[in-house]
Order: structure tokens, then C-alpha cells, then sequence
């Protein structure tokens, strides 16, 4: 009966498609949101069904012969004739059948590269492990955020009880917000190893690598979430940088843009400012909480591998350029992250 009850609850509990995102169970890619996704399941099944068909014509002679034609009935080896019709044949139908594949291929390639007359430029950088955006160019520009992990997805990931989620590991605190049917260009870099921006319903996955700049374009057609993932293996948290798009109208986006500038402003810190201890700590205690605490606890105790930072002699030093060093620079390999992003307060 217990056996039966947990089935039921677990059974009750269930976890649902994610519209934009995976569905459970799913086999084929992601209902596309832009063209582009769309010619690329065009693509996808064109080639399948030529392969298929290809396979089975092969196939199917091929064992028909072994079968009918075989030695134990009386079948001798035979000397054939090399006619040059057939040499010939054999070279030109699948020269024809392969331009027939890269034709539409290389057209859909060429579509996915041209970047040129965007609405939109964002600067998309990876980290170890949560994306920088940057709204370079078009209505935004100058917006700038870092986008992480939902605390609540990690402490469920760290502690090993998931309660099923529909955006389970999908979830982040700041989504990047974009205007429906606008071209949007993204550049793509990173910060410390390679990473891959990749939003399977918009048919859209550009490395981003340290040094160097990529870009991609995107103009989604419908409203709604979408989501991805960092897709390429960049360190242990590699599978905690997940990628929100939030498609909204034009009015929205007007609205979202405003929103965003106001706040902006008023985060802006005043070079001048005196702040006093309890302003600092106000402040530290929410920079901890947002960029600190999934490693080094709320409490400040670490664990494991992760230092304490309650009672730390680096922190407590009265030289106070020491614990700015590590803040700055890392350490451990990088296992603790360098904080240069953060503000100078
Ligand atoms: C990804 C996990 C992670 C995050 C996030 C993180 N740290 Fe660390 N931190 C570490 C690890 C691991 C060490 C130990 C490094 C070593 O081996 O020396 C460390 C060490 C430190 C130390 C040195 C402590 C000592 O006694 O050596 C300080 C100071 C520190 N972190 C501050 C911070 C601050 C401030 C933040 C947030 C802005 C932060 N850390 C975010 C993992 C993290
Ligand atoms: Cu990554």
C-alpha cells in the first residue's frame, strides 16, 4: 500500500512539457519559433527521407541477392562485363543526389550568417558559469545585466531532491528580453573558457570564446519563453548556465526598455557618495546573496573544497588588499571564480 501511495503522489507529481523548452518524452527538435528553425527541420527530414530511401533500395537489392542468388541453390561466381554506362551511372546519380542535398543546405547556411541590418545588437558573454548581456546597438542600448541559475534550482540540484519542475534547471533570475519580429543580432565572446549560446527554437547555437568575437542573428515570430542551454562542456557548473529568451510584444519591450533605464539610474552609484558601515553592509549582504552564497553558504561557513569565510584570515587581515586580490583574481584554479564584473562599491 505505501508502494502504491508513493506511485500515486509521484504519479500525481508529474512533470510537464516546458512550451519552449523540452517536452517530456521528446523525440523530434523544438517547435521552431523563427524561419530559420523552421528550414532547418525542413532540412533535417528532406535528408532523413533521402537517406532512408537510399538505404532501403541498397539494402533491399543487396539481401535480396545474398538471399536468392546463393551458393547452397546452385549459384556459381560469375565474370561480369564492366560496361561503362554502369560505371558512369553509378558515378553521376549520387554526385546528383549529393547537390541536391547542399544546394538547399548551403542556401539555409548563407540565411544563418547574414547578420547584417539587425534591429537589435547584444553582446552575449559566457563565464564560469552565468551569461553577461550587453545591449549594444537599437532600442536598449546600454542596458547590461548577468544572468544566473535561480538559487531555488540549485539548492535543489545540490541537495539531490527534485521535486518535478517543469523548467527545472531552466530557470534564471534574469531573463533576456527581446521585441518579436525583430532581427536581433548576438554577438557571442567569453570570459574564461568556451561556451556555446544555443536556443534550439530559434535554430541558434554560436560559440563564444575568449579573444574572439562570433555572431549569429535571430528574429523570433511568436511570443512566449524560450530556452537553452550552454552547449559546450565548459567546467563543472556547465550544465547551471541556462539561457531564458523572453519574445515580447514591441509595447512591452518599449515598457521593459524604460523599466530597465530607471533602475539603471538609479543603481548608478554616485562617485561622490560617503557611504556610511550600515549602507555597505545593506549592500554587501545583497551582492553576497546573489553571487556568493551558492558556494560559500548563507551562513558564510563554505563546505568542502570551498573556504570558510567566517573566521577566514585572508578576510579578517587587517590588510584588506589581500581579500580584494583573491575577489579580483580567483583562486584555486578557479574554483573560486574571479569577481571583476562586480562595481567598484
Ligand atoms: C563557484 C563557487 C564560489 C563562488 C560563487 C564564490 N567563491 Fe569564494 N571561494 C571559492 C573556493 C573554492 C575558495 C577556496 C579557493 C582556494 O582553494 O584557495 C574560495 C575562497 C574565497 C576567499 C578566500 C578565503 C580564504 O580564506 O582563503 C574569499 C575572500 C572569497 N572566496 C570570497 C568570495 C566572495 C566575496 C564571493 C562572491 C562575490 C565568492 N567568494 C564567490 C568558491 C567560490
Ligand atoms: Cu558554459
Amino acid at each position: 500500500m505505501l508502494a502504491a501511495a508513493v506511485w500515486v503522489t509521484e504519479a500525481q507529481a508529474r512533470v510537464n512539457d516546458l512550451p519552449g523548452g523540452p517536452a517530456v518524452n521528446q523525440l523530434n527538435f523544438h517547435p521552431p519559433a523563427t524561419r530559420i528553425a523552421e528550414e532547418q527541420h525542413w532540412l533535417h527530414w528532406f535528408m532523413l527521407a533521402i537517406c532512408a530511401a537510399i538505404f532501403v533500395v541498397v539494402f533491399g537489392i543487396m539481401f535480396y541477392s545474398i538471399a536468392k542468388h546463393r551458393k547452397s541453390v546452385g549459384h556459381k561466381a560469375q565474370e561480369l562485363p564492366e560496361p561503362i554506362w554502369v560505371e558512369l551511372g553509378w558515378t553521376i546519380v549520387p554526385l546528383l543526389i549529393v547537390i541536391g542535398m547542399a544546394l538547399p543546405a548551403t542556401k539555409v547556411i548563407v540565411a544563418q550568417k547574414d547578420t547584417s541590418n539587425s534591429d537589435l545588437t547584444i553582446k552575449v558573454v559566457g563565464m564560469q558559469w552565468k551569461w553577461g548581456y550587453e545591449y549594444l546597438k537599437g532600442e536598449g542600448e546600454g542596458i547590461q545585466f548577468l544572468s544566473t541559475l535561480d538559487s531555488q534550482h540549485r539548492v535543489m540540484s545540490d541537495s539531490g531532491k527534485v521535486a518535478p519542475t517543469d523548467d527545472y534547471l531552466l530557470k534564471v533570475d534574469n531573463p533576456l528580453v527581446v521585441p518579436v519580429g525583430k532581427k536581433v543580432r548576438i554577438i557571442t565572446t567569453a570570459n574564461d573558457v568556451i561556451h556555446a549560446w544555443m536556443v534550439p527554437a530559434f535554430g541558434v547555437k554560436q560559440d563564444a570564446i575568449p579573444g574572439f568575437v562570433r555572431d549569429t542573428w535571430f528574429r523570433a515570430e511568436k511570443i512566449g519563453d524560450f530556452y537553452g542551454q550552454c552547449a559546450e562542456l565548459c567546467g563543472k557548473e556547465h550544465a547551471y548556465m541556462p539561457i531564458h529568451v523572453k519574445v515580447v510584444s514591441q509595447e512591452e519591450y518599449s515598457k521593459w526598455v524604460a523599466e530597465q533605464k530607471k533602475a539603471m539610474a538609479a543603481k548608478a552609484d554616485d562617485p561622490n557618495k560617503e557611504w556610511t558601515l550600515a549602507e555597505l553592509k545593506a549592500r554587501g549582504e545583497q551582492v553576497y546573496a546573489a553571487n556568493c552564497a551558492a558556494c560559500h553558504q548563507a551562513n558564510g561557513k563554505g563546505a568542502g573544497p570551498i573556504k570558510p569565510l567566517d573566521g577566514s584570515a585572508i578576510v579578517t587581515d587587517a590588510d584588506h588588499a589581500k581579500m580584494l586580490t583573491v575577489l579580483l583574481n580567483g583562486a584555486g584554479n578557479g574554483a573560486m571564480p574571479a569577481w571583476k564584473q562586480l562595481s567598484d562599491v
